[in-house]
């Protein structure tokens, strides 16, 4: 058959030109109800069930008005049994009875809780469940515990790392990474990529990319401007991994796994706020509210300029684009697509790219501009 994502681009299409400007459901009602659904199926184990609500919601995402009959959501692909109960739920009663009762659970809760903490995974998240800690208040006093140094800073700056970093913030964080840059390796180009580069105006974290476009130039370069911005006192956390391309990486591995191998630090920036930003947690009166710098995290990623436009590709997202994306390249194409190459398994040679244009014509498909991946 075909990959849902040239389905869902030809449906897609075809609806544009259908366009009906009518609106009952809040769109929004129905994603979230969507991608509650996802989290209790992936902390009950089952990623395919996750998988399979998230594909709803992104095809919910996708519409060019929101949903409002039944017989709209029968004609829509990506769409399982289950996913269109809860949509009908919502449509003819306004909430799911379903969801509203995975809410309620005290395992969810939990879950979602601990695993909201930077560091913290699945796996651990279940097993303090299972420990029977409950809430960060039963981690902080927990004394037999033992948390890694990521998760602890994770859970000191618990509140201010679960707040959305505007773009003016992330705009800030790149200027700051790219000034220190400057400073050891002139010509070094800075990207912001992630959500915001897809247009969204907040997110959870800064994704920033760091190249240079003389080969080689961007190696040693990270630990450097760590240092510097350490040194002035802007780092709360990081945890430099080095490059490990050449070690553990071999294009045509059949390893699923989506972690890749550049140089990179994952940071917590201590960012100064403006006072104003301060004014509106002065409301309360927690000795907190005078605080006038916010913990935010900030994934830095160096790349060789001859994977750059694979690492812009694989950083860009959304996740869900990249993971749709990646398995049409290889069922339709043969082609293995990660953050680093092309590998055609036919050919059997990777295809170098100058630019991501290029890695859209190798798969044979329409340039998508960053603000059409949200999927
Ligand atoms: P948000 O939540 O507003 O930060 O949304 P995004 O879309 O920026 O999501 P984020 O920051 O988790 O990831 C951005 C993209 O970067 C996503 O498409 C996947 C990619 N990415 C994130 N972490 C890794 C990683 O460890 N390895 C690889 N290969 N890609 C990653
Ligand atoms: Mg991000």
């Amino acid at each position: 058959g075909r990959s849902p994502m040239l389905l869902h681009i030809s449906w897609f299409t075809e609806c544009m030109a259908a366009r009906e400007p009518v609106k009952i459901e809040p769109r929004h009602l129905l994603e979230d109800a969507l991608e509650t659904l996802s989290k209790e199926a992936s902390f009950c184990g089952s990623d395919g069930r996750s998988l399979a609500f998230i594909r709803a919601a992104s095809v919910l995402r996708s519409l060019p008005s929101t949903l409002t009959t039944i017989e709209e959501l029968n004609r829509l692909p990506g769409f399982g049994e289950h996913s269109k109960r809860v949509v009908q739920e919502i449509l003819e009663d306004g909430f799911s009875a379903e969801v509203e009762r995975v809410t309620q659970k005290e395992k969810y809760q939990t879950m979602k809780l601990f695993t909201n903490i930077f560091g913290v995974g699945m796996k651990t998240a279940n097993r303090w469940y299972q420990e029977g800690l409950r809430s960060l208040g039963d981690l902080r006093n927990s004394q037999k515990l033992k948390l890694s140094k990521q998760q602890e800073a994770g859970l000191q700056h618990y509140e201010d790392l679960n707040m959305p970093v505007s773009r003016a913030e992330a705009d800030l964080i790149a200027k700051m990474v790219e000034e220190v840059a400057h400073s050891f390796l002139p010509g070094t180009i800075i990207t912001l990529a992630g959500g915001f580069r897809r247009g969204k105006l907040s997110g959870h974290d800064v994704d920033i990319l760091i190249t240079h476009a003389q080969e080689g130039r961007e190696e040693g370069l990270l630990s450097k401007v760590i240092g510097q911005l350490q040194s002035q006192g802007l780092i709360l956390y990081h945890d430099l991994k080095r490059n490990s391309y050449h070690d553990a990486f071999s294009p045509d591995s059949k390893s699923t796994s989506n972690m890749d191998h550049f140089e990179r630090s994952f940071s917590i920036f201590r960012l100064k706020v403006a006072s104003h930003i301060g004014d509106i947690g002065a409301r309360d009166h927690s000795p907190e509210s005078s605080k006038d710098w916010k913990a935010v995290r900030v994934d830095l990623v160096v790349t060789p300029i001859s994977q750059y436009p694979y690492a812009l590709l694989g950083w860009t997202g959304s996740k869900h684009f990249e993971r749709e994306l990646r398995r049409f390249s290889c069922n339709e194409k043969k082609m293995v697509l990660n953050s680093h190459a092309l590998y055609d398994t036919v050919e059997q040679k990777i295809l170098a790219a100058t630019c991501e244009e290029d890695i859209f014509l190798y798969l044979g498909l329409e340039y998508m501009p960053p603000s059409d991946r949200n999927a």
